[in-house]
Formats: structure tokens, C-alpha cells, sequence
């Protein structure tokens, strides 16, 4: 069973004019296409052909040697793209409420503080990479990794460990065409579509699933 490029949740000028059509069009439709594509070349005729794409990097070492890197690489992609777009909404944004807006403030100091923290992490990722909320332990912890890395891959691996409940893109791909060099500037508009409520069933279940 191949692995599929979903259509995006929203049309592709939804989140216009945080972020634009062309660069939702050309991400998606380019980008993430080609993260699926050359995962599914990669694997194709492989012991691991059939794993869903979280057992696929949920476990690298447990994929042969010759394919690890591009399975990283585009299995990475594929997984981190559909998260990212999932996490997005027009219409959305505001501050977190509920239990997750508890837990920010109880971890960062205020959400303003979160904000920041969370915008130096995607800053301070020198080339291509993402900023990420993850729970780690029943705690929440802003990190960051490199090119298509993803904290469920491990310390070891992703230099950090925890389940993701935001991610956000700061590959110039991103932000580029709207932005161009002003990563800051992008990640101060992403604010504008998250939708937390989707953020807030994830931080629900991650420490329901760290608790068990
Ligand atoms: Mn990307």
C-alpha cells in the first residue's frame, strides 16, 4: 500500500494573507508531493513496504541500512507536512485556552512568553528545519530539528524526544515567496492560523498516552 498526498483541509488561499496561495500550491502540490513519491520509491519491494508512515519513523533502525536515509529524509517529510498543514486553519489563531493554555503558562510563564521562546526555536534553526511543542514525559518542551527530522524518531536521531503537538515549517520553502529571507516575520503571521483547538486534543492525548 503506497503511501498517499492528502488534498489540503482548506483551499490553498485560506490562510491568505498570513500565508499565501502560491506558496500553499507550490509546498503542497511540489514539496510534500515529493516527499511521498520518493518515499514510496525508496520502499517499494522492501520488508518494510507495508508500515504506516509513523512505524516507519518511529522506528529507523528497524529499516535496512540501504534505504534509511531517504526513508528519514522523505518519510520525515511526508509525516511532518501532513501534521503541519492539519495544524493550520483560516479563521483560527487566538491563545490557547482549557488545559493547554494552563500547561503553556505553567511551563513558559505566560503564552507571550511561549511565543517567544517558540519563535527563537524556529529563529535559531540554522538552514532547514522545524520548531516543535512536543510532550516529553508528561511535560511540554519547546525543541527543534534539522531538515525532515521529527522528535518521534528519537534522541538519538532527532537530537530531542517527545510527541509532537505543534510543528511549524521553517524551511525557506515555507515562507520564501511571501517572506523572502524574513523567517521572524513568518513565524509572527503562522500565529494567526493555528488552530488550537486541534493543538489542545493532541496535547490531551499525549498525556493520556504518557500516563499509561
Ligand atoms: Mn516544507
Amino acid at each position: 500500500m503506497a503511501h498517499e498526498l492528502a488534498p489540503l483541509p482548506y483551499p490553498k488561499d485560506a490562510l491568505e494573507p498570513h500565508i499565501d496561495a502560491l506558496t500553499m500550491e507550490i509546498h503542497h502540490g511540489r514539496h510534500h508531493k515529493a516527499y511521498v513519491d520518493n518515499l514510496n520509491k525508496a520502499i517499494a519491494g522492501t520488508p518494510v513496504e507495508a508500515l504506516s508512515i509513523e512505524a516507519l519513523i518511529g522506528n529507523l533502525a528497524g529499516v535496512p541500512d540501504a534505504i534509511r536515509g531517504p526513508v528519514r529524509n522523505n518519510g520525515g517529510g511526508h509525516w511532518n507536512h501532513t501534521f503541519f498543514w492539519n495544524l493550520l486553519g483560516p479563521g483560527k489563531g487566538g491563545t490557547p485556552t482549557g488545559d493547554l493554555g494552563a500547561a503553556i503558562i505553567a511551563a513558559f510563564g505566560s503564552y507571550a512568553d511561549f511565543q517567544a521562546k517558540f519563535e527563537a526555536a524556529g529563529i535559531g534553526r540554522f538552514g532547514s528545519g522545524w520548531a516543535w511543542l512536543v510532550v516529553n514525559g508528561g511535560k511540554l518542551e519547546i525543541v527543534s530539528t534539522a531538515n525532515q527530522d521529527n522528535p518521534l524518531m528519537g534522541k538519538a536521531i532527532a537530537g530531542c524526544e517527545g510527541t509532537p503537538i505543534l510543528g511549524v515549517d521553517v524551511w525557506e520553502h515555507a515562507y520564501y515567496l511571501k517572506y523572502q529571507n524574513l523567517r521572524a516575520a513568518y513565524l509572527k503571521a503562522v500565529w494567526n492560523v493555528v488552530d488550537w483547538g486541534r493543538v489542545s486534543a493532541l496535547h490531551a492525548a499525549a498525556l493520556h498516552a504518557d500516563a499509561t
